[in-house]
């Protein structure tokens, strides 16, 4: 039966529920999708109540938006957003079956790996993947049966009250998003700047939430960065030739010349567990032999930033300072750099990245190529036949790894991130084969932390033994160090128990804050001992290429085989150690390390404006993605 002349088949007392009715079922199916979807981020997906507050807050504003557009788009503009949240979705569910991660917006510019791997991704589409799109076809009919499709008869004019109900809906909207955001941040400091780990980031804040912060974080990065000129170009240039003419040569030069590289980067590796006894048992005994044949480096202080892991694989691969803000590893993956594996590949080495966890953790699977890694062995390649912590154990990834590195084409640069040792070292799989009396620190982090340290060290020795076996060793640059620290500010008083010193002063613990670094260079019997320079991580790269015979331009550190005055050892935050004085100019303090005298500040003005450079211009070459510019030969 038609209703007043038209093709209705509502009745006429309910027409003017049927816009409500078509803005509710496009709030829930959107919801829904993405509900769902946090089921295949986790199986264990924690629904925490603010965060579906957040989810459905985000839906919300977007419905009221497309319900105050212009009536006859109306239609078209829902199921254009719809489908593009299907379209999102899905992608999010490839992302996660190819690279065990979430799509980011920061990636986007990467879009030439997309094309390599597509066949691989059209393989992954499941056909229940599809359901994320059938209630499309279902609102165009819903809309037909209302009524002429193209005369969106329901649809009605933006009225002053649809306009005050939909603010309203807005800000109650709004508000469980910001609400969510503070909490978040506020119970993880920095999360979501840095994104270390998108899925669980998605875990703690629903999907959409976490898209939310991504959009905003690559609006950021994308949108709002000053243009530089050409003179500021130049000036960085000039910078790193001038640096490039003044290195100057060391008796180790080339010595290691197309020797395999193999660096160990160690989980949460501090540097006072060196040669520390407990209980008349030493925590490291295997890390303490290889010293004695190595040169041991003692006072490299940390200079991670807010991406942990990944800023010390940075520092170490690339030379440069960790971002400013956000993390280099997921911010800048998209950019050209001249880092290690970049260089030995292109001098005949096979670049491979191992580490046994997820491998879009810390964006790693994106930021590995950027910097000239050929292949990234994680976890999804290893066999996970022992899982402790976070991903495969060490001693299973020291035991395959072998196995992989005798099948590796040589020379070979192999770069090994070791996991188990993770904080807050408490998992159980350490405990069942570790044999160390740590007490009286049992069960405090203290001792766990101690307990983990022993079984990396175990697993190591057990590495190094199967090195030798299988002739690696002896063809091999071996470079060790850890990560970062390992015992937190709040645990201090716990770390003043164990080494029997003072810690209560700022430049005291700093001063701890140290991580160990030891290069075995085969051949070449420890000449040194302990080499006692301060120094950063940042300034492997370059001692790296010393040994092996090539330049390493485009970096801050300076080579640790160099005899002379040292650059200081700079942190992100501006502060810095020169000798032995550690100067912060946010407080204008400049204290000396051995016994706290506080010295005149303005000696180290001039050193800070050289610091505050060097900082810069780091930020400058990662904002512009200026490393193609700076090698370019004139
Ligand atoms: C994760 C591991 C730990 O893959 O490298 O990273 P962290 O939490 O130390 O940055
Ligand atoms: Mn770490």
């Amino acid at each position: 039966m038609k209703l007043s002349g038209q093709r209705h088949y509502f009745a006429k007392k309910d027409v003017d529920r049927r816009e409500p009715l078509f803005f509710l079922l496009l709030f829930a199916v959107i919801f829904i999708k993405f509900y769902f979807l946090e089921c295949e981020v986790s199986r264990h997906a924690t629904r925490y109540i603010a965060s579906a507050a957040s989810s459905a807050g985000i839906v919300l504003c977007l419905t009221v938006a497309v319900s105050l557009f212009w009536r006859k788009a109306r239609a078209f503009v829902a199921l254009l957003a719809d489908f593009g949240f299907s379209l999102l979705a899905v992608t999010d569910i490839l992302h996660l079956r190819y690279y065990s991660d979430m799509f980011t917006f920061m990636n986007i510019g990467l879009s030439a790996q997309v094309g390599e791997i597509a066949d691989s991704v059209i393989a992954l589409i499941h056909p229940s993947d599809f359901l994320y799109f059938a209630d499309i076809p279902l609102f165009i009919f819903f809309i037909y049966i209302s009524g002429k499709f193209r005369a969106t008869p329901f649809f009605k004019k933006t009225g002053i009250k649809r306009v005050c109900i939909s603010m309203l809906l807005l800000i109650a909207g709004a508000s469980a998003v910001f609400f969510r955001f503070w909490s978040y941040d506020k119970k993880v400091p920095g999360v979501l700047s840095s994104m270390w780990d998108r899925p669980a980031v998605c875990n703690n804040i629903g999907v959409l939430t976490y898209h939310l912060a991504d959009l905003k974080n690559a609006a950021g990065h994308f949108l709002f960065r000053e243009k530089l000129s050409d003179a500021q170009i130049s000036e960085i240039k000039n910078f790193f030739d001038e640096r490039a003419n003044m290195s100057s040569y060391v008796d180790l030069s080339g010595i290691a010349k197309d020797k395999n590289l193999i660096i160990i980067q160690v989980e949460s590796l501090q540097q006072f567990v060196i040669g520390l006894r407990i209980n008349g048992a030493e925590v490291t005994p295997n890390l303490n032999r290889f010293i004695k044949g190595s040169e041991y480096f003692s006072r490299i202080y940390n200079q991670t930033a807010s991406g942990n892991s990944s800023d010390a694989e940075f520092l170490v691969n690339t030379g440069l300072y960790p971002s400013a803000t956000g993390v280099a590893y997921t911010r800048f993956a998209g950019n050209s750099y001249e880092a290690l594996p970049k260089i030995l590949t292109n001098k005949g080495y096979t670049s491979l990245a191992l580490h046994g966890d997820r491998p879009g953790f810390w964006n790693r699977n994106r930021m590995y190529p950027s910097m000239g890694f050929s292949r990234f062995i994680s976890k999804n390649d290893f066999v996970v036949d022992e899982s402790i912590g976070m991903g495969l154990s060490d001693a299973s990834f020291f035991r395959q790894t072998v196995k992989i590195l005798n099948k590796t084409p040589r020379p070979f640069y192999a770069f090994l991130i070791t996991l188990t040792s993770h904080y807050p070292y408490n998992f159980e799989g350490i405990f069942k084969d570790t044999e160390l009396n740590t007490s009286p620190y049992e069960g405090s982090l203290m001792g766990n932390y101690l307990t983990s340290m022993k079984y990396f060290d175990d697993k190591f020795g057990i590495f190094i033994e199967e090195l030798r076996i299988n002739g690696l060793l002896d063809s091999s640059v071996i470079v060790l160090y850890g990560d970062h620290t390992a015992i937190p500010n709040w645990d201090r008083a716990s770390l003043e128990k164990l080494l029997g010193r003072d810690l209560k002063n700022d430049w005291e613990w700093k001063n701890i804050q140290r991580i160990p670094l030891v290069i075995r260079i085969p051949g070449v019997p420890s000449k040194s001992g302990e080499n006692a320079v301060p120094a950063g991580l940042i300034d492997l790269p370059e001692t790296i290429a010393d040994l092996m015979g090539f330049k390493f331009k485009i970096g801050f550190g300076a080579s640790l085989l160099e005899k002379g005055k040292r650059n200081p050892v700079i942190f992100r935050n501006g502060s810095f150690i020169t000798d032995n004085v550690f100067v912060d100019p946010s407080s204008e303090r400049a204290i000396e390390m051995s016994d706290g005298r506080v010295l005149d500040y303005s000696e180290y003005v001039s050193f800070a404006e050289g610091v505050k450079k060097h900082l810069r211009y780091s930020d400058m070459i990662l904002e512009h993605d200026l490393v193609p510019a700076l090698v370019k030969e004139d």
